[in-house]
Order: C-alpha cells, then structure tokens, then sequence
C-alpha cells in the first residue's frame, strides 16, 4: 500500500499528542511499522528553536502578528523540504500533530491576518503537497484549557490569548473542515479512552477506503 500523510489537527488540549500516538499505534496493528512522528512548528533544529521563540513570553521585545505568521512558515518550509518529502519518498508513513490548517486557524482566524495572505504563503510553499488524511479533534475552547492548566504550571505565549481567540480558531477550522473531503471530525470532548477508540475505528476505515 501506498505510504500517507496523516495530519492531527484541533484548538489546545483536543488531544493531539494523544491522538497522533494512537494513529501510530493503530498503522502498527494493520501491518505498516513505518511510520514518523513529527511535530509543527518543530521536528528540525531550527523548526525547535522556532517553537521556542513562538511559545516563550518575550518581555523584551513583543512578537508581531506577521512576524508570528511568517515564522511558522519558515519552520513548516524547513520541515517539508528537510524531513517530508524525503521521508515520503522513502516509503515512509508521516504523522504530523499540526499542518498549514493550524495557521488559518491561529493566524489567520485567531490573529485576524488576510486569509489571502496566508493562503498565497501556502501556494508557494506548501502546495502540491496536501494530507492524505485530516483528523481534526473538536473541543469546546472552555474545556481544553481547563485540561492544559490541569496538567501544567504554566501556559505558553499562545495558551494565554483570551478565549475568544480560540473561539474564532475553533469555528475557522469547524468552516475549513467541512470544505474538505479528507478531513474527519472526531469529537474530542469525551474521556480520553473513547476518543482513542474513535480515532483507531476512523484510522481503520480510512484505510480500507484508501486500499481500494
Ligand atoms: N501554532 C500556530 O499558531 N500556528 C501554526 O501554524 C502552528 C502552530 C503549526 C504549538 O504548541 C503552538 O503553536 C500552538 C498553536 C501554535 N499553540 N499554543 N499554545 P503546542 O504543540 O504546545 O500546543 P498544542 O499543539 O495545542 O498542544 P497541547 O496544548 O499540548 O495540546 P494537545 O496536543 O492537543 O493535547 P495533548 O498534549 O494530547 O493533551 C493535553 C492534556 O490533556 C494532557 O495532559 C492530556 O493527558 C490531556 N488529555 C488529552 N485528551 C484528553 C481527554 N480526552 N480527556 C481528558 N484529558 C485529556
């Protein structure tokens, strides 16, 4: 079978690590072992050094809206020439918690920046290059943040925008999933064990499709 590219989507604490270690686990019970793991922004050194600079609360100096958009841009450039398309063309299987969706979303619904803009940004470098498989975990903003403070001391940069934000990310990505035909829609409001079993039945037959 053909190797994929398998993208996790969704606001704070749908679950997205979770769920991108259930996709592998479930690719490993149908026979494929190939498959990597990575991470946006993030996954190469200067994709990591990136992720930093983007999550840390700089007093000094106030990132821009643009600067932020552009940044992102420059970790997934450097990821896609760097890590996904020379793993793709070795056959290998890619997971990615996070795409160019997270960016409509966060910069283009969330900051309000063109969607033109990051839509141009994506013509030139990101496209051709599309998932074969979307899986966008849909949660209420409210509850996501309640299970991010949960389990952390502190909340990123980005994790203390005002919830409104998350609200506008949310209803984009509802808005852009529903215009394409690979993403699916899991809920991810629900206990951590029904949503893992959500995800391995959609994996499944997703994969029955695809083999056909
Ligand atoms: N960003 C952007 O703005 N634009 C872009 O283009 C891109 C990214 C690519 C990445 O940081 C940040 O970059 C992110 C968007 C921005 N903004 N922030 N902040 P990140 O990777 O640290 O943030 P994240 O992607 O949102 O990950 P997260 O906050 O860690 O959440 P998650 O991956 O969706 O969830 P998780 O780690 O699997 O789970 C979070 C916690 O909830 C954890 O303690 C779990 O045990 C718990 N959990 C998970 N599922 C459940 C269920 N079902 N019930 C109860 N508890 C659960």
């Amino acid at each position: 079978m053909q190797n994929k590219f398998i993208v996790i989507e969704g606001i704070e604490g749908s679950g997205k690590t979770n769920a991108c270690k259930q996709v592998e686990k479930s690719l490993k019970l149908f026979g494929i072992n190939n498959s990597v793991l990575i991470r946006e922004p993030g996954s190469t050194k200067i994709g990591e050094k990136i992720r930093k600079i983007v999550k840390e609360k700089n007093i000094d100096e106030k990132i821009t809206k643009k600067t932020e958009l552009l940044l992102m841009y420059a970790a997934r450039t450097q990821l896609i020439e760097t890590v996904i398309k020379p793993e793709l063309k070795k056959g290998s299987w890619i997971i990615s918690d996070r795409f160019d969706m997270s960016s409509i979303a966060y910069q283009g619904a969330g900051s309000r920046i063109n969607i033109n803009l990051i839509n141009n940004l994506k013509k030139f470098l990101v496209e051709p290059l599309y998932p074969d498989l979307i899986l966008y975990l849909d949660i209420d903003p409210i509850i996501g943040l309640k299970r991010i403070k949960k389990n952390r001391k502190y909340l990123d940069r980005i994790e203390q925008k005002k919830i409104s934000f998350f609200i506008r990310a949310r209803k984009k990505y509802l808005e852009l999933i529903n215009l394409n035909p690979t993403a699916i829609k899991i809920n991810a409001n629900q206990k951590i064990s029904i949503v893992n079993e959500l995800v391995h039945k959609t994996v499944k037959k997703w994969l029955k499709k695809v083999k056909k």
